[in-house]
């Protein structure tokens, strides 16, 4: 082995074998971690590199990748495993599962990325999926399809049409692939609900008029599915809709599947806003009826997570980003964003930390007077105890 080809190897191995540390100054709610858990480098050498010195004698880098993000999470055999959006130099995403033993660090990729059967009409880029076990036995992946705009005329390169691809697994390997599902709108950000709901399928929708502008969509919509083998809306009721001066003022959508609690269905999901700088992501709780999920039941003002420092900046920068949660038996639960499309992070709390943060903290008054009218409140009932 040559000496740079030596130093590709450990340089690898010492960051995918780096130990995580807790960020012990957090907020109550939750702890992030000091390093991210996944970047591009953490991908495979063997899927960047011709290792063969008679094909690649300066040892170059044949196959780049750019980013790693945005990532749907299960807990499989005891390990923790990622399904991850994989971006490549020539912008195709793909997916590729990452898996630690612990949840917050040594994440490494299986050896091939994932291969996802194409449909009649091949999807021209694949991304964000989120991953339910659902209680019919299937593991089920809705991601986002991306084809080009059949209607573009030739001189517009960029418009595109955003569909829900469906496949399913026993084994996370071997994915079978569904019809994409049938919808009036564009869709994005598409997740099975993991349990039946009066016999049915349901999913949390995000219809919009365009690929980037919501138009009348962008709110989170509840729809009842007959045949998932043939999944059509036919129905679809707005759980989650855009506000005016909120941090869901542009659009929102469902992150990974809601996880159920003794005090209702605790969801994960991210709001975005315009501003001079662009569109800023940042993730958000809320809290729906175990009797009838459409109904929100808690919904706490404002964002819970926001890009903080490295995080703030990226390919796309002033993005948080998640679809992957996993909760352990004992409560822990293991909470997987992306920062600015482009690497992956873990924060761990608890479901009854969160469950807390949701039922605790005062809803959004839509008005700055009622922001002050919160906080007095708060300072009123701390009197007897702000004494230390
Ligand atoms: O670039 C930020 C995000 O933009 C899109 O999110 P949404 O579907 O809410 O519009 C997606 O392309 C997502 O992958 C990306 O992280």
């Amino acid at each position: 082995m040559n000496d740079r080809l030596k130093q590709v190897f450990t340089d690898h191995e010492t960051l995918l074998s780096r130990k995580n540390e807790m960020e012990e100054k957090g907020n109550g709610v939750y702890n992030r971690f000091r390093y991210p858990i996944l970047t591009a480098d953490h991908t495979p050498l063997t899927w960047r590199y011709d290792l063969n010195p008679k094909t690649n004698k300066y040892l170059m880098e044949r196959i780049g990748i750019n980013a790693v993000m945005n990532s749907g999470a299960i807990k499989w055999n005891n390990k923790y495993l990622l399904i991850v959006r994989v971006e490549g130099y020539d912008r195709k995403s793909f997916f590729a599962i990452a898996e630690s033993p612990n949840g917050i660090d040594n994440f490494r990729f299986w050896e091939y990325p994932v291969t996802i059967p194409e449909t009649d009409n091949p999807d021209t880029n694949v991304y964000d999926m989120r991953l339910t076990a659902h209680e019919d036995g299937w593991i089920y992946g809705i991601f986002c399809s991306e084809r080009k705009d059949p209607n573009a005329p030739e001189s517009d390169q960029s418009s595109a049409v955003a569909a829900a691809g469906i496949v399913r697994t026993k084994d996370l390997i071997k994915w079978e692939r569904l019809p994409d599902l049938k919808t009036p709108h564009q869709q994005r950000n598409v997740v099975l609900h993991p349990e039946f709901v009066n016999g049915r399928y349901v999913l949390y929708t995000r219809p919009q008029d365009g690929f980037i502008e919501a138009g009348n969509g962008g709110g989170i919509g509840w729809a009842p599915i007959d045949d998932i083998t043939n999944a059509e809306i036919k129905e679809e009721t707005m759980i989650q809709t855009r506000v005016y001066h909120t941090i869901r003022e542009a659009k929102i959508g469902e992150g990974p599947h809601p996880i159920r609690t003794k005090t209702g269905w605790l969801h994960f999901a991210h709001g975005v806003r315009n501003c001079a700088a662009g569109l800023r992501y940042v993730l958000y709780l809320y809290m729906t009826s175990l009797d009838d999920p459409t109904k929100v039941i808690a919904q706490p003002a404002g964002y819970f997570m926001a890009p903080e420092g490295e995080e703030r900046i990226g390919d796309v920068s002033n993005v948080l980003f998640a679809n992957g949660w996993i909760a352990d038996d004992d409560g822990k639960i293991f909470l997987y964003y992306a920062s600015s499309d482009t690497r992956m992070h873990v924060a761990v709390s608890t479901i009854d930390k969160l469950v807390d943060y949701c039922t605790n903290t005062p809803e959004d008054g839509f008005r700055s007077a009622l922001s002050v009218k919160n906080i007095i409140s708060l300072v009123d009932n701390n009197k007897t105890f702000s004494s230390i």
